[in-house]
């Protein structure tokens, strides 16, 4: 289903009206009047984030069946659940800017639409079990806690819940860490592993730099982000650093260094080759995660069919299908 043209799209008045509500720090709401560029990078940025959310349980739901106790396995499996919540409640967030999520998800399907760049890495050991709850999701707080209080109301309070299991995810994903970290020397070398493998992709996952992302200046104006993507990055950097220390473990950069005048830790420079050609559609795994999720989605062809003939044979009745 195409969005429908708003009504006065161009209209000077109304864009003025509308900018005087965000810079006096208004909460934007589905049925309010915005301008179709507005709509236009919420949609975006909403199905990307639902997208990843749901390609986000492919690494980790490779791990459920191999977790090496009970407690493990049930908590990775209530991770990977909340995953796919996180994916459906921004669905629906989407759609209340007029698009169908059907729509959305067949971009997903047809390798149209982007999901986040980490999520095209495989998952070679347990340990990157702890190191995705503890990075991954840790960078996907930070970035999160900030669109906690993003100007469209309905990804807001969205991210408001996703933040709060977010945190689970983190320390469940730290503790299998410091577990590793305190284990045997093959434990501890198989979390440094991991750590190195996936360390600069979690760095990426907050997207270009700022003077190669063309969406920011933008997105601040409207206060749709409220930081750039170089700003939560270091922020993720600062308050990961401590963290790396207090289990024992070094990060793979060698310019890693506290700054004593701006009180940052200093990093080196990204791999942005490696980073355009993983979102371009050749990480290593990118064929692989679409080729998951379409197979998912036709197994469950019987499913959708039951279910719409179960609601066509209730509306014939005259009853609501439950
Ligand atoms: N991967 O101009 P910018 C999670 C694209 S959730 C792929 O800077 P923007 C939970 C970008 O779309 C993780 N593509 O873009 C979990 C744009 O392309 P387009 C997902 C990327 O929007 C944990 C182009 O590059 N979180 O992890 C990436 O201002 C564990 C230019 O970039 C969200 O989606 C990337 N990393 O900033 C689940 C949060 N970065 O669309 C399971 C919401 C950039 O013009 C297990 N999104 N691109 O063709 C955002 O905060 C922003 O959209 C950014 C990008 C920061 C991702």
């Amino acid at each position: 289903m195409e969005q429908k043209p708003i009504p006065g799209a161009d209209d000077p008045a109304l864009i003025a009206a509308f900018e005087a509500r965000i810079a006096s720090g208004e909460s934007i709401e589905p049925k309010d009047w915005m301008p179709e560029r507005y709509r236009k990078q919420l949609t975006r940025m909403m199905s990307q984030h639902a997208h990843s959310e749901i390609v986000g349980m492919l690494p980790e739901g490779n791990w459920v069946t191999r977790a090496p106790s009970l407690r493990r396995k049930m908590s990775l499996i209530a991770k990977v659940q909340d995953e796919a919540g996180h994916g459906l409640y921004i669905y629906c967030g989407a759609e209340t800017l007029g698009v169908d999520r059907h729509d959305l998800f067949n971009q997903l399907l047809n390798g149209t639409a982007k999901y986040s760049s980490i999520f095209n890495y495989p998952t070679l050991s347990w340990a990157d079990m702890g190191v995705i709850g503890w990075l991954v999701d840790g960078a996907a707080i930070v970035n999160q806690t900030v669109l906690a209080k993003t100007s469209y109301g309905p990804y807001a309070r969205a991210m408001v819940r996703i933040c709060k299991e977010e945190n689970f995810h983190k320390r469940q994903g730290y503790e299998i860490c410091a577990t590793l970290a305190s284990g045997t020397p093959a434990q501890q070398a198989m979390l440094q592993d991991a750590v190195d493998r996936i360390w600069w992709p979690s760095l990426a996952m907050f997207g270009p730099s700022d003077k190669d992302s063309p969406n920011t200046g933008e997105l601040l104006r409207w206060k749709v982000k409220r930081k750039t993507n170089d700003e939560l990055r270091q922020r993720f950097v600062n308050l990961t650093v401590p963290q790396a220390q207090a289990i024992g473990l070094t990060l793979p950069d060698p310019d890693l260094t506290f700054n004593a005048e701006t009180k940052n830790w200093d990093f080196g420079e990204i791999d942005w080759a490696e980073f355009f050609d993983v979102i371009k559609g050749n990480g290593p795994c990118n064929r692989e995660r679409l080729e998951a999720r379409n197979t998912a989605h036709d197994d469950g062809q019987w499913i959708r069919d039951a279910a719409t003939a179960f609601a066509a044979k209730h509306a014939k009745r005259g009853v609501e299908a439950p």
